[in-house]
């Protein structure tokens, strides 16, 4: 973890009903996968959610109608910045793992798509975030690197069941940027030559490049700010997005 502290913003995906068994205890509740992003303004391209299979989940209350599947890092971090039901003590409903979220359906603030589904990802960090991530493979390279693996690769999809209506077809551009077009993740790793997920170094300066240019030179393609820089309009969805209560503000 970095000297800095980190400040993310933390989008509700709320679960859609009916729950599976393993959910049943959340029977009645708002259920959300909350997902730590830097780039709140992309969340109009979301087209999937990532966890990591072999991860360690919680469904933890965050007040009296909220519950919020994360880690327990994550929860024991928010439970002392006044989210949690009982004050610095987080309080766990069910125990699970990413196996028991992959397919799970999500509606998510902002998206295009109404509905989007849990998916596998093995790149997923336990000690960053929440552990759970939203893709938006338009403007990441990591998910659209990963949603490449899942698509190209049946065996990827065969070995944590995932079925071929959870795999989103299409991206959904959400920024221009001058040089790398509507689809800078793909663009940048079409152009570095980046072959998986695992292609850590070139992941990188995929980032680095796509993140940098976004947000100096990009524009808004879709939803209320279109034709907007990103530069401008950043802070303001993220600041909607807190007041309507679709997201949250959360530090490590
Ligand atoms: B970002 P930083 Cl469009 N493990 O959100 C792996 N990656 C994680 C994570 C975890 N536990 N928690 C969050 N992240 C991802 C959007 C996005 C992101 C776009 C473009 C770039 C980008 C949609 N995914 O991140 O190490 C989340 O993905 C580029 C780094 O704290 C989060 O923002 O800098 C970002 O990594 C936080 O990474």
């Amino acid at each position: 973890e970095g000297v800095q502290p980190q400040e993310y913003t933390l989008i509700k995906m709320e679960v859609v009903k009916p729950f599976p068994l393993k959910l049943g205890p959340l029977e009645g509740k708002r259920v959300f996968f909350a997902a730590a992003t830097l780039r709140p303004e992309t969340m109009y391209g979301q087209t999937n959610a990532w966890v990591l299979p072999d991860g360690k989940y919680g469904a933890y209350e965050i007040s009296e109608t909220d519950v919020f599947i994360l880690t327990e890092r994550s929860a024991l971090n928010l439970a002392y910045q006044n989210f949690s039901k009982i004050p610095q003590k987080p309080s766990c409903l069910v125990e699970l793992t990413g196996y028991d979220l992959i397919g799970l359906p999500l509606k998510s603030p902002l998206s295009v798509k109404e509905i989007i589904y849990a998916l596998p990802m093995s790149t997923i960090l336990t000690n960053k975030g929440t552990g759970i991530v939203t893709s938006v493979p338009s403007d990441a390279p990591d998910d659209y690197m990963a949603l490449h693996e899942l698509k190209t690769k049946p065996d990827s999809r065969a070995k944590y069941g995932v079925k071929d209506e959870w795999v989103p077809s299409d991206i959904v551009p959400v920024i221009s940027i001058p040089e790398f077009g509507d689809k800078a993740a793909e663009k940048v790793c079409l152009d570095l030559k980046i072959q998986s997920p695992n292609d850590k170094d070139k992941l990188v300066e995929a980032k680095r490049l796509t993140y940098l240019k976004g947000f100096t030179e990009g524009t808004m393609l879709v939803g209320e700010f279109v034709g907007r820089k990103v530069r401008e309009i950043k802070p303001i969805i993220k600041k909607k997005l807190i007041e309507s209560n679709e997201a949250i503000i959360y530090r490590e």
